[in-house]
């Protein structure tokens, strides 16, 4: 087998030789997650049979025309998630993320996820790119500000100002924030080990990166619970969910480095 062909672990998983020796000696190491990482701690994923787009139609509430149409319906889907995301806690996925920012000199943990929980998880080497569900923006001032009002009290809630607060968070057709896309990328370019994890890798940009990574030298593992469009082109694909199978990666690495 080439070095460069997939390597697919459907069952248990058994990790190559390969990706062990990287998680070991590896300087530069960058993460993407999206939902799926979270599915475990109970947050909703998007897509698939119990994603949130199945009930919820995209273009009626994460879009800019949609809040500008209808900022109350919008507010009352957020309310919702914030209080459902309220209760959820961080899971072993989230944690052994977290364990690893310690072990690379060179760490970027790139989240699609506005939920919080990898930085409840104890993650600080971390972008992410869709925002954060736990921040709201004036339309008024621009200001961004923390709010963790769940349920809000007011839906649409209001500034202090008066201005109507919009959720912190990338719609579609908007950009995403430039400052950690810049990060993304330079961190993808830059990296010898790449993970995908629980993210379908549809939605752009945040799909590009791992074949920016791939493209750049960097061995690209993907661990998700279904095949995705990047599955052919990844070094290594670990089907299955995330928690267990990054926990079992994490206990052979502490007993090798014991
Ligand atoms: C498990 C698991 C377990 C389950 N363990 N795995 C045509 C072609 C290309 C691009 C476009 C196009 N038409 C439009 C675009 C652009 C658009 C886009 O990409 N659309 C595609 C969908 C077609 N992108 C944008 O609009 C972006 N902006 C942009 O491009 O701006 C350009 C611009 C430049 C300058 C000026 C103006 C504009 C913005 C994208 C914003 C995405 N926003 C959302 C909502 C965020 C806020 C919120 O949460 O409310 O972000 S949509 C949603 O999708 C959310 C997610 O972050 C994002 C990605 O989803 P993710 O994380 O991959 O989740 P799922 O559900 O899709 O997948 C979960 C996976 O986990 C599944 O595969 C499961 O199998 C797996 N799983 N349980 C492991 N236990």
């Amino acid at each position: 087998m080439s070095r460069d062909s997939l390597v697919l672990h459907q069952n248990r998983p058994s990790f190559s030789d390969r990706l062990i020796k990287l998680l070991l000696q590896a300087r530069s190491m960058a993460i993407l997650t999206g939902a799926g990482i979270s599915a475990e701690s109970g947050v909703p994923t998007f897509r698939g049979p119990d994603g949130l787009w199945k009930t919820y139609r995209p273009e009626d509430l994460a879009t800019p025309e949609a809040f500008a149409h209808d900022p109350r319906l919008v507010w009352e889907w957020y309310d919702w998630r914030r209080q459902l995301i309220a209760r959820c806690q961080p899971n072993p996925g989230h944690y052994v993320l977290a364990e690893w920012e310690r072990r690379f000199k060179d760490f970027l943990l790139i989240t699609q996820n506005v939920d919080g929980l990898h930085r409840r998880a104890g993650s600080s080497r971390m972008v992410e790119l869709h925002g954060n569900i736990w921040k709201v923006r004036c339309l008024r001032e621009g200001a961004v500000m923390e709010n963790y009002e769940a349920p809000l009290k007011e839906i649409p809630p209001h500034c202090p100002c008066g201005g109507l607060l919009r959720p912190e968070v990338v719609w579609f057709g908007e950009p995403l924030p430039v400052e950690a896309l810049r990060q993304a990328y330079a961190a993808a370019e830059r990296a010898e080990l790449f993970f995908s994890i629980g993210t379908s890798a549809v939605v752009q940009p945040a799909a590009s990166l791992p074949l920016v990574a791939k493209q750049c030298g960097a061995y690209v593992v993907e661990i998700n619970r279904d095949p995705t469009p990047i599955t052919p082109m990844v070094n290594e694909s670990f089907q299955g969910a995330a928690g267990p199978i990054l926990e079992e990666l994490s206990q052979t690495l502490r007993r090798i480095s014991s």
